[in-house]
């Protein structure tokens, strides 16, 4: 079977829709770095570049991976172009080509710093997950983390994304370029805050007249990112080939549902993302609230809980009364009360429809995925909502049973001699292999990894009751979830 690239797209005209402007030979310039180029890029920013392209513009993507050589082998045989399948009620498919290149920043560092410093770069997206931005729980650059000190004291390429940025930035400073806006599309809370300050407190260590201009003119907007995309699988791979007739090395699936709220603080030159169906908004943090708290944190709590029930998907948890009755008390009685949403959410129809888009069956969303770098997650999406219910005198039960729930899968990782995919798998193994069965021995022991949990939350004794409350429920199986949701 051919192979998906320039030379084979014109025989998928007619059967879906695919970029017509390459087959005009009108390839539209590269005006956007990203970094990161995981499903999640592909199905989202990738997507929304693709309709935005369609107006015009040189906003061609460069996508780049730190260190990872997959997705360059999958797909720049193909001239970056891949098949997005979008399954839900309906299903569609549509061939992106708005990744004109793919490439490794390990391998290509120059080319990479090329078209970093390059004038007609003006945006630089992210998709680097949580860990990529090496933040201290205080949501700072941690100028202690073993990759950042390499990168300020090495005299050697950048090995991380902050790093590199600030490379390409000084570059552009020395030649009067302007720096170009970074947008941060990762789960992260204030997102485009921290990661401004994180780059320019890079800065500050390496050079005080670059983090000085950056200081005046860089720009980096929060934003709030949306739409379930699962890895990819063998069974989409067949299935769009079947349909397309020519091989993809790497479909990407997703959900009908996409979403994407960017702070309204981009400069004027940029790609048509409003028409393509991006919002702007002056406040972003109530969305981005909304998204992290009624999305993220039940499906942390489905991944961990649900695994300890053995269950595979998220779609194979939503079938579980008890489970779907603690994740939906979760929402009303803690995760609800804990914000507030913005003016034009309704957040209780925000929050069924979420419900909904998990009982997607088109979808397989492992729970193993979402369960990965909980170290990294869980302080976005859990904790600062048990913070902000304990000042207000709002119950954390529910909260509480989903860090136990953390808690004893990683136990149960430990124990099933598995791995743990988590950047701090080795100090929490460590624990794991402390750990004895009883809630007064073990929650403190998890309590004491500070990297996860602040002073203010691990010394917090109603906090500390809570967690060992539901973790001796998890322990001695006496409570199903639906117990512990009424256990308040
Ligand atoms: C998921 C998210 O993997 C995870 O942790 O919770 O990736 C989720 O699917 C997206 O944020 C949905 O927009």
């Amino acid at each position: 079977m051919k192979q998906l690239n320039n030379q084979t797209l014109a025989s998928l005209n007619g059967k879906l829709p695919i970029p017509g402007y390459r087959l005009a030979e009108q390839q539209p310039q590269i005006g956007i770095v990203h970094i990161g180029p995981g499903a999640f890029f592909r199905g989202h920013q990738a997507w929304y570049t693709e309709q935005a392209l369609q107006f015009g513009g040189d906003w061609a993507i460069s996508a780049v991976s730190m260190r990872s050589p997959d997705v360059s082998q999958a797909l720049s045989p193909q001239d970056g172009l891949y098949t997005l399948a979008v399954l839900d009620a309906e299903q569609s498919y549509q061939v992106i080509g708005s990744v004109a290149e793919v490439l490794i920043a390990s391998e290509q560092y120059q080319q990479v710093q090329a078209r970093l410093t390059a004038a007609t770069t003006k945006y630089v997206t992210l998709t680097i997950t949580e860990k990529g931005y090496c933040l201290n729980n205080a949501g700072k650059l941690d100028l202690s983390h073993p990759q950042i000190q390499q990168d300020l004291n090495g005299t050697a390429q950048p090995i991380t994304a902050v790093g590199m940025l600030f490379s390409a930035l000084s570059v552009r400073y020395q030649a009067n370029i302007a720096p170009f806006c970074v947008i941060s599309c990762d789960n992260l809370t204030d997102n485009g805050h921290k990661l401004r300050a994180a780059i320019i407190a890079y800065a500050e260590q390496k050079d005080a007249t670059v983090a000085n201009w950056l200081a005046q003119q860089l720009i980096c907007p929060c934003t709030m990112v949306d739409s379930i995309t699962p890895a990819t699988d063998d069974a989409i791979k067949t299935q769009v080939a079947d349909l397309l007739g020519v091989q993809d090395n790497w479909p990407i699936k997703r959900e009908a549902f996409v979403q994407w709220v960017i702070e309204d603080v981009l400069p004027a030159d940029r790609p048509a993302w409003q028409q393509a169906g991006v919002i702007y908004a002056q406040d972003v943090s109530a969305f981005e609230k909304a998204k992290l708290r009624l999305l993220n944190a039940p499906h942390s709590t489905l991944a961990y809980v649900g695994s300890l029930l053995s269950y595979e998907t998220v779609y194979d948890a939503m079938q579980d009364q008890q489970l779907v009755s603690l994740v939906e008390q979760m929402i009303t009685d803690e995760l609800m009360p804990s914000f507030k949403a913005p003016a034009e959410l309704d957040v209780k129809q925000y929050s069924q429809d979420i419900l909904a888009r998990f009982r997607n069956p088109a979808i397989r969303h492992l729970l193993s995925q979402i369960a990965w770098d909980g170290s990294q997650k869980l302080p976005m999406r859990i904790l600062p909502a048990i913070t902000d219910n304990l000042a207000q005198g709002q119950p954390i039960a529910k909260l509480a049973y989903a860090i136990a729930a953390w808690c004893r899968f990683i136990v149960k990782r430990y124990n099933d001699n598995e791995k743990l995919v988590d950047p701090l798998a080795e100090p929490l193994l460590a624990v794991a292999a402390k750990c004895s069965g009883k809630a007064q021995i073990d929650v403190p022991l998890f309590l004491a990894v500070d990297t996860v949990f602040p002073p203010e939350l691990s010394l917090n004794p109603e906090f500390q009751q809570a967690v060992a409350t539901a973790y001796q429920h998890i322990v001695t199986r006496q409570a199903t979830p639906a117990a512990v949701a009424g256990a308040r």
